[in-house]
């Protein structure tokens, strides 16, 4: 009787460390606050052959210091860069982003056709509109940040850029 009562407090232990075990990590990928906050992730869809696409966002810092943006990454693609549209001589030239980009205080940042932008390479399926791809977003101080990506046909990201550009010659 005695070791029974002892089997099962052990058993109780083992449920016990299993299921905070399982909360902590359940919590870690999907529910710790970062103060980064990723609106409007959109993703145009690839045409057969093709080997990239853009991506567009706006990242916000609600904290009271600054963050960096480091890294981008996706399992729905081999590689992503952060370029931006540089004038240059009344060209408009499209190059890598060396250095991470700082998201000051209590501000957005906007990705957002012209600007900057996420570079997705090597798809590893069918990059169509309508469908969503996550997408990780990895910071300097901050916990990283998994969003859900619209995949959007060029008609409708021209439609949205247009509307974006509205909104921004207030
Ligand atoms: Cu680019």
């Amino acid at each position: 009787m005695k070791l029974q009562s002892l089997f099962t407090a052990l058993i109780m232990l083992w449920l016990n460390a299993l299921c905070l075990f399982s909360t902590s990590t359940h919590g870690a990928q999907a529910t710790v606050e970062s103060v980064v906050d990723i609106q409007q992730l959109i993703v145009r869809e690839m045409l057969p052959g093709g080997s990239s696409t853009a991506g567009y966002l706006t990242l916000t810092n609600h904290g009271d210091s600054k963050t960096q943006l480091v890294s981008v990454t996706s399992e729905a693609f081999e590689r992503i860069e952060i370029h931006e549209h540089t004038m240059n001589d009344g060209m408009m030239k499209m190059q890598q982003v060396t250095k991470d980009i700082v998201i000051t205080p209590h501000q957005s940042v906007n990705f957002t056709s012209g600007g900057y932008h996420l570079m997705m390479f090597g798809p590893k399926l069918k990059i169509k509109k309508g469908i969503t791809v996550k997408v990780t977003f990895n910071f300097n101080n901050q916990p990283s940040v998994v969003a859900d990506a619209s995949v959007i046909s060029v008609l409708d990201q021209q439609k949205q850029k247009q509307q974006q550009n509205h909104s921004h010659h207030h």
